[in-house]
Parts: structure tokens; sequence; C-alpha cells
């Protein structure tokens, strides 16, 4: 094989560039019946730093990756998630970091406004991230060739659910798990802040894509397979009713709320052995 020609320095070796498609990877067997305690999770990821940061050892990555999940009283199923996910972003051979962005309080959930204060917030950890994979903290791919990188449009990746038979539910159906690079997300100002509770906020994300005129990338219906872990709907987020004539005036909206509006308040940053969890105050439906 050859031997990358740069000048090495004495500490620092060049590494060659890690594989546009890593060897290994392919089915995974998913199920959520054995508890999973966070100690075992930790065990099992020695490699991964303070934080849930993690730099293959023998390449180097062309992007780095910000992992951002919205996050309130899902501990249980963060467990699972980090179980699964950690090894299999280490196999997709990723530079990356792991933010769960917590919302303080019990007022409503907001998904769109959490994603966008991680946006932010991991950008001020490491300036070098150029890659944002969103991801619900119940959704664990069943096929680890579906890469969690971003590419030239934004991407979706779960498109292939159990709980819609592993179909997609319809063609503008942007929900799950989604990656925009930094300049993608920029482009379209961020996400909305303003979806109080359960749903609409991701049918507003894919408006402001093909509103700036990108199309969506989506893996293989065979390979964008996931399961979620059930559960039922949470308290204090409950359908939006207000969803419907919202998603409507996407291009009305888009270019007031977004992620040049966006206010909210860090209450505290705390690195974890396997993740990076903000607790943030973001206010509530006024
Ligand atoms: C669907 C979409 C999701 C989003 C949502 C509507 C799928 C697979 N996912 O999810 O992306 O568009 O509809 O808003 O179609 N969460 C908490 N605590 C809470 C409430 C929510 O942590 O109290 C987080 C958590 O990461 C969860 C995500 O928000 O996975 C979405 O909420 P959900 O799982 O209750 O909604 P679901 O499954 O209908
Ligand atoms: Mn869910």
């Amino acid at each position: 094989p050859e031997v990358p020609s740069a000048r090495p320095g004495p500490t620092a070796p060049v590494l060659p560039p890690c594989p546009d498609s890593p060897p290994g990877l392919g089915r995974l067997l998913i199920e959520f019946t054995s508890p999973m305690p966070l100690e075992r999770v930790q065990r099992e990821n020695p490699g991964v730093l303070l934080g849930g940061r993690y730099t293959p050892p023998d390449c180097t990555p062309a992007q780095t990756v910000a992992v951002i999940i919205p996050f309130r009283h899902r501990e249980h199923h963060l467990r699972y998630w980090l179980h699964y996910l950690h090894p299999i972003l280490r196999r997709q051979r990723l530079r990356y970091g792991i933010y769960v962005i917590n919302q303080h309080g019990e007022d409503t959930f907001n998904r769109a406004k959490l994603l966008n204060v991680g946006f932010l917030e991991a950008l001020k950890e490491d300036a070098a991230y150029d890659c944002f994979i969103f991801s619900d903290v119940d959704l664990v791919p069943m096929d680890d060739r579906n890469l969690y990188r971003c590419g030239d449009q934004p991407r979706h990746f779960a498109i292939a659910m159990d709980k819609f038979g592993f179909r997609l539910p319809y063609a503008g159906y942007f929900g799950g798990v989604s990656g925009l690079s930094k300049a993608q997300f920029l482009r379209i100002n961020g996400f909305p802040n303003e979806y109080w509770g359960w749903g609409g906020e991701d049918d507003d994300i894919f408006n402001r894509i093909s509103l700036t005129g990108m199309k969506i990338s989506r893996p293989d219906i065979r390979i964008g397979r996931y399961r979620m872990i059930k559960h039922d709907r949470d308290k204090h987020n409950e359908p939006n009713p207000q969803r419907f004539t919202k998603i409507q005036n996407t291009k009305l909206t888009m270019k007031r709320d977004g992620i040049g509006s966006v206010r909210y308040q860090v209450l505290e940053v705390s690195r974890q052995p396997l993740f990076t969890n903000i607790t943030v105050d973001i206010g509530r439906p006024p």
C-alpha cells in the first residue's frame, strides 16, 4: 500500500484519510429487552473520551460530526442509544461528539428549538464541527452502512422505521434522524423555534430545505432501517394544534424565526463519560 508522503513531524504522524466505505458494516440485531446499565455501556466503550468525543486512532476523517439529541426524561432510552450508537459510529470511522440537549423544567417540549441550541453549543465546544446529525433519543439504525455523515445535500437517515412498516410514510417526511452540514443548516436559517409540543417541526424543516432550492438525499430503503423504542406520548408534549397552519407559512416565517433569533439560557454543561449534557432553559410558549 502507498504510504502518505507528507512530512510527518516527530510527534504527529500523518494518518491516511479514513475510508469512504469502511469495511465490516452491515445488518445489525437491535433489541430493547435486556436491561442496559450505564456502567456496562461505559465499560464497553473505553475509547470514547470525556463528553462523548471520539477520533479514529488510525485514519483522518474528512468531517467532524456533532450528534445532537433533543431530550427530557428519557434516561432509559439514552442508555440504549449510547450502547448501540457508539460502536456504530466508531465502525463508521467518524470523528464525533455526542450532545444531549436537555430541556429544563416542565413547560411544553420544543424539539426543534433544542436542536438549534445544540448546533450553537456544539460549535462553542469545538469550532471544527462541520456536520450536524439530529437524532431522536429512541431511534437506532438496523444497518450501519447508513453512514452518519453529511453530503452535498441535506440527508434524511431514518426512512424505513418499524413503526411505519419499514416504508417512508410520505414523500416530504423528514423526521427522526437527519443531517445537515454547517453551511446547509445556516442556509435555511436553522430550525424553527416556534413549534411547541408534538409535530410539524420536521415538516417545517423539510419546507425550509425545499424553499432554498436544496434536495433531500436518502439511503437505500433496505439500508435506512430503524427501530424505535416503544413509548407513550410524553407529558407536556401534546400534539400542537397550530402545526397544520404553521407549516403552510414556512416561506413567511423562516426568515425571522430560526438560528438567527433563538433565545435561551444554558443552565449547565456537564461532560459525562459517553456524552455532553447541556441543560437549557428555552422558555415557554407565548
Ligand atoms: C416523531 C418524529 C420526531 C418528531 C416528532 C414530532 C419519528 C420517528 N420521529 O416522533 O422526529 O418529528 O414526531 O415532534 O417519526 N423527547 C424527549 N422528551 C419528551 C418529549 C420528546 O426526550 O418529553 C425527544 C426524544 O428525543 C424523542 C423526540 O423528542 O425521541 C421526539 O418525540 P417523540 O419520540 O415523543 O415523538 P415521535 O416518536 O412521534
Ligand atoms: Mn419517538
